[in-house]
């Protein structure tokens, strides 16, 4: 398994400017930017602004990224920490303000449960700002709990906005 190539989608977020260059939309192009260096990217979603969910003040640069690697998951998991801590990332606050996060939202081979690391990630289902960039890379992608598509949870999600 380990060498036969993986498909990962990627949700990354940001709300901390690391300087005032590296702007949380920079800080995303340049996440991108590194996770190529070890991955192979087959589709970047645009960067979008969202509201900040939880205590958070500022607001996020959300996007997503459909990735090809041989890296079984958890080598994936430490890759993509690497990249957080090179970016400035500081663990010192759940929820804090961060310069980059980069979750794991789905693998090819389905589901993975471990102490450090679950996929698909949890609570992707019912958040906007993870589905609508998903929508943009891996539309046809299914959720292997529920069986719905990425398309389909993003609109069962909006109707619920709709519907207040
Ligand atoms: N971990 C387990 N599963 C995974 C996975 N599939 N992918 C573990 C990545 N990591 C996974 O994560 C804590 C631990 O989760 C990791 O050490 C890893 O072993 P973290 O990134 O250090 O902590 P966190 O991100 O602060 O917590 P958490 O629960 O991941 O928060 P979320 O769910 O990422 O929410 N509002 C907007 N608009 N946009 C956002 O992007 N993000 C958050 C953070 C809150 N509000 C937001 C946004
Ligand atoms: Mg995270």
């Amino acid at each position: 398994m380990a060498e036969s190539p993986q498909l990962y989608a990627l949700a990354l977020g940001s709300n901390r400017p690391l300087s005032a260059r590296l702007t949380p939309k920079r800080l995303l192009h340049a996440a991108t930017t590194l996770i190529g260096k070890q991955a192979r990217v087959l589709a970047a979603s645009p960067i979008l602004s969202t509201p900040p969910l939880g205590p958070s003040a500022r607001r996020f640069a959300n996007g997503a990224l459909l990735v090809e690697s041989t890296l079984p998951p958890p080598a994936m998991l430490a890759f993509l920490q690497s990249i957080e801590n090179e970016l400035g990332r500081r663990r010192y606050r759940r929820w804090g303000a961060r310069s980059v996060d980069i979750d794991i939202i789905l693998w090819s081979g389905g589901r993975w449960a471990s102490r450090t690391l679950t996929i698909p990630h949890a609570a992707w289902r019912v958040r906007g700002f993870v589905l609508t960039p998903l929508l943009a890379v891996a539309p046809n992608w299914r959720d292997p709990r529920t069986g719905l598509s990425v398309r389909h949870l993003h609109a069962r999600l909006q109707k619920a906005a709709r519907q207040g």
